[in-house]
């Protein structure tokens, strides 16, 4: 076979296999797989995207696999390049999404031998990816395909592949029985619903199956139900369910990003049931897992019988909830406070993504709950601050007045993102960065207290970085906000737009050292 040929194949056998969208990153080891897959496009066959980065492209595709529910493959050449794509496949294996990574490879005989760009491909992912011919891909989890192709090659004639060999995997099979009969026993106990990542096709099972139950929720931004279900939510969870462990908890969905769900490790009195697509049971003790849609077990269950509230946390909501509101009145230019005004303007978009933990834990904790976010994503399988532009740019590529909501740092991480601004929608789309000058999750940590300045120093990465110039560098809007008013001036237009927010550290300190204090 000829190294078109052999192209060819590759390319016809992913098409044929029902993967139609291809992020590349072109070299030249890969030329003859980036021709195909131009006349793939122009054949209307394949939507392709490009970028120079492969750690970039490779959470662009995992977002790509967010939005359509189908896999996305990341195309790209020998060596380092192929390493790049690892956090994304790792993120990708906790999320369940199916993610390709089709690495073209030097032929074997280079291996080990020094020879420019041949690095040891095959493995490179470990047990973050099944690996082999896509045929025997199941497309629930990242896969790794390395072909090995010469160089040079002779563009020849190709025609898109008539034959389609997608094939929809029968879902597993489970069992309500027990889930049912442990969702009406020993209810004096107390029963609690942690409600983390939905897809969009669950959210309104899991509303229904809440309302029926009745019990306290926590439950997550990224569920699409945070405001929804605020009657039945508890305000500030991880404080609440730590003073008063319940005897069981249910988690629907993906693995929640509070507090309390780690401090689970440690209640081994406390039983949890997980219902999750991934089957991640998200704790290293012992609990029971369905591994399903999350959906179908709710339609599994039907409908479920009042279990109620025997520890009585809703007596204790509403008060919550009025301290934090004269907390964020009280400091209204602290980093709470300045997000909670700012998400009276981002609830006006169609979707919001959120970045990293801070972010997530604010928008959960003090964002309005007026009007319903239902489309809000996060990459929280295995991911801190890597790669969170470029997901929300691969996940909002067709959308109209998306927002997303990052820190510095992982503005910074993720610099290259924006070079695919050329190849997305930006209408009305809006990046907000909270500057607060580092990393500040840290500066919540109780142990740092005890550290040493230079230590205090080593784990905040502070810095005094503005990105105007940032934003200029790739023809965004720029619009820097300091105080309560410079909201005034926010409006999204045609183009992509840099919010910068610089919450005010004093009030911030205010805010949280009244936050820490007794209740
Ligand atoms: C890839 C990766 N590197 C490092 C970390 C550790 N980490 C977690 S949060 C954080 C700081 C984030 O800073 P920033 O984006 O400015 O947000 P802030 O905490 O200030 O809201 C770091 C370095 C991580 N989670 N993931």
């Amino acid at each position: 076979m000829t190294t078109w040929q052999s192209a060819c194949a590759i390319i016809d056998s992913c098409l044929s296999h029902g993967i139609r969208e291809f992020v590349v990153c072109a070299g030249a080891r890969n030329a003859a797989l980036v021709e195909i897959l131009a006349r793939a496009e122009t054949a209307g066959v394949a939507r392709v995207w490009r970028h120079f980065e492969e750690r970039s492209a490779g959470f662009f595709a995992l977002g790509r696999t967010m939005a359509t529910g189908e896999p996305c493959a990341v195309v790209t050449t020998s060596g380092t390049a192929v390493a790049e794509l690892l956090p994304a496949m790792i993120e990708a294996f906790y999320q369940g999404r199916p993610l390709l990574a089709l690495t073209a490879d030097r032929p074997e005989r280079f291996r080990g031998t020094g020879a420019p760009q041949a690095i040891s491909q095959p493995g490179i992912f470990g047990e973050h990816a099944g690996s082999g011919d896509i045929a025997e891909w199941l497309q629930r989890s990242p896969w790794h395909w390395n072909v090995e192709l010469e160089e040079e090659f002779q563009p020849g004639e190709w025609s898109p592949p008539s034959e389609d060999k997608s094939q929809r995997i029968p879902l597993p099979n489970f069992s309500v029985a027990d889930l049912s009969r442990w969702l009406r026993e020993d209810l004096y106990r107390g029963l609690v619903v942690m409600i983390g990542d939905l897809e969009p096709e669950d959210q309104e099972h899991v509303f229904h199956f809440c309302l029926d139950l009745g019990v306290p929720v926590a439950v997550e931004a990224t569920s699409g139900l945070r405001e929804a279900l605020v009657e039945m939510a508890l305000p500030d969870p991880d404080r609440m369910l730590r003073q008063n462990p319940p005897g069981k908890v249910l988690r629907i969905g993906g693995v929640p990003s509070g507090r309390f769900w780690r401090d689970l490790e440690d209640l081994p009195e406390t039983e949890v049931y997980n219902i999750t697509r991934t089957g991640l049971p998200g704790l290293a003790r012992e609990c029971k897992t369905i591994t399903s849609p999350v959906g179908r077990v709710m339609k599994g269950l039907g409908k479920v019988e009042k279990a109620g509230d025997a520890l009585d946390y809703f007596r204790r909501t509403s008060r919550r909830a009025s301290e934090i509101e004269n907390l964020l009145e009280a400091y209204p230019e602290s980093e709470p406070g300045m997000l909670r005004i700012l998400s009276a303007y981002a609830s006006t978009g169609s979707s919001l993504y959120l970045g990293n933990s801070l972010p997530i834990r604010e928008w959960n904790l003090f964002a309005q709950h007026d009007k319903p976010v239902t489309d809000v994503r996060a990459n929280r399988g295995a991911n801190g601050i890597d790669g969170q532009l470029s997901t929300w740019l691969g996940w909002t590529a067709d959308l109209e007045d998306a927002w997303c909501l990052v820190g510095d740092l992982t503005a910074l991480y993720d610099l290259a993102a924006p070079a695919w601004l050329g190849q997305i929608e930006t209408k009305g789309r809006v990046f907000v960065v909270i500057n607060n000058g580092g990393g500040q999750i840290f500066s919540r940590l109780p142990r740092l207290e005890s550290m040493s300045e230079r230590a205090k120093d080593l784990m905040l990465n502070s810095h005094e970085v503005r990105l105007d110039g940032w934003a200029a560098m790739w023809s965004m809007g720029y619009l820097r906000i300091q105080d309560e008013n410079g909201f005034d001036k926010l409006e999204p237009g045609e183009g992509a737009l840099l919010v910068e927010v610089l919450p005010n550290a004093g009030e911030s300190a205010a805010f949280w050292k009244a936050w820490d204090s007794p209740h």
